[in-house]
């Protein structure tokens, strides 16, 4: 209802935000919430606020809840909008007469927009048909008793929720200087100048847990990054300006806001703590993951201490929580989602399942390669691959066993026995099928 909403959508330019990637996996929240506390806590001039790119992981919502902690902010979107390039500037009523027009422009407006009891505008006056109607050769008492409508030109119209970015090419042939923005309702928001438009406030934000814009909240390109904390490898540097950019060599991104917080002497509230724990654990699956460091399991030991948990025991509840490969059975790692497909006469099965990271893939590779051929033996098939897709950095690996002739003709890279990456494959459907499809075929 109110208009800071109308104008501010999901994102206030008063605000950082501290933001993980999308499909956010436990250390994604958790060190969002983390590092919006302390830097809450160590900065007194910016407001910071903890934010998501999507809908939390189950693992995520299960520690959430454990611990009492607030779900960070939804942001679905970054861009700069028309609401965001609005200025509330204060407008007369269609029936009001010139001169309260002429107020308006007594006190510095260029342009009046008019506005009625419903809150519709009406087109805008501008200081020029103003001026040209006082000097007009007519009776000046007949000018004044006009209403303003009797000057009004039409006005070029942009909803305030709409992205300017799509509009850049309308807005550059347009010969307006200053466009009306209305709500979703067509309710005057504001006006927004040329000026204003091309060079709009930027949400900012505090990337933590990734550090590659195609991973970030949508329209990050369009976003000023503030900071980086984060401990996955190096992609596209997200910026062309110096910035604090953290990428370091632990387990979790919540390991570095545990050391960031002991560092400063600062100790996370309990249920804070139990979070920051909780990425910790959901990252190093419980300090097993060949990534665990010792830096991981001194923070877990401290953070376990402040939120009163023992972080074993948790661990094991909360990898639980939302099943990586580690805690599902062979049987559901293959069978959840499988599909036979036909490929030049010969039958292939194609399984694919979603994870976060490949951390576990390792510890069952030899199990879930036995069983892919013992079934694929018995049901006959000509190849059984597993896409393993990683949800997280949008890649995919598989698991393959199948005849030889088959085996030898795969274009992918080999990167262990019966292990191959499929680098940006996601969709088994438009990228794995066609590209296994194509060898199929031709080896008929
Ligand atoms: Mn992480």
């Amino acid at each position: 209802m109110s208009i800071i909403k109308d104008r501010y959508e999901s994102w206030d330019p008063n605000v950082t935000y501290v933001v993980g990637h999308q499909r956010p996996d436990t250390d994604s929240i958790a060190s969002a919430l983390g590092y919006a506390w302390y830097l809450s806590q160590t900065s007194t001039d910016i407001t910071v606020v903890a934010a998501r790119a999507g809908q939390p992981g189950k693992q995520a919502l299960f520690a959430i809840k454990r611990f009492e902690q607030p779900n960070p902010q939804l942001l679905t979107g970054v861009a700069p909008t028309f609401g965001h390039a609005a200025r509330r500037q204060p407008f007369v009523r269609p029936t009001e007469g010139l001169p309260a027009a002429m107020m308006r422009v007594a006190e510095g407006e260029r342009v009046i927009p008019l506005v009625d009891e419903d809150n519709i505008p009406h087109g805008v006056v501008t200081s020029l048909a103003l001026a040209r109607a006082y000097t007009a050769p007519v009776n000046i008492m007949q000018t004044l008793a006009q209403p303003c409508s009797s000057l009004a030109e039409p006005p070029q119209l942009f909803y305030s929720r709409d992205k300017i970015s799509d509009h850049r090419n309308s807005l550059l042939r347009s010969e307006n200087d200053d466009f009306l923005v209305v709500n979703d309702e067509g309710k005057y928001v504001g006006v927004a100048t040329r000026r204003r438009i091309l060079e709009p406030p930027r949400a900012r934000l505090f990337l933590v847990d990734h550090n590659e814009l195609a991973q970030a909240v949508t329209d990050a390109e369009e976003a000023e990054i503030v900071g980086v904390l984060d401990h996955h490898r190096l992609g596209n540097s997200p910026t062309a300006s110096p910035i604090p950019f953290v990428v370091d060599v632990v387990g979790s991104t919540s390991t570095l806001v545990a050391e960031l917080c002991k560092t400063a002497g600062l100790t996370p509230p309990s249920g804070l703590a139990g979070m920051l724990l909780s990425g910790i654990l959901s990252d190093t699956l419980v300090f097993r993951s060949p990534t665990t460091t010792p830096r991981d399991t001194v923070c877990a030991e401290w953070l376990s201490a402040l939120a009163m948990v023992d972080r074993f025991a948790y661990g094991e509840e909360l990898l639980h929580a939302a099943p990586g490969l580690g805690a599902r059975t062979v049987q559901e790692i293959l069978d959840n989602d499988r599909k036979i497909y036909q490929m030049g006469g010969h039958p292939v099965s194609l399984a694919q399942v979603e994870v976060t990271g490949y951390q576990s893939l390792p510890e069952r590779r030899e199990e879930l390669l036995a069983t892919m051929e013992e079934w694929r033996q018995r049901e006959g098939t000509s190849l059984f691959g597993l896409m393993v897709t990683d949800v997280v950095t949008g890649t995919s690996r598989m698991l393959t066993r199948g005849d030889k002739w088959v085996m030898t003709a795969l274009p992918f890279n080999r990167i262990g026995e019966g292990e191959y990456d499929l680098e940006g494959m996601v969709s088994r459907k438009k990228q794995l099928v066609p590209a296994l499809s194509a060898i199929l075929d031709e080896t008929r």
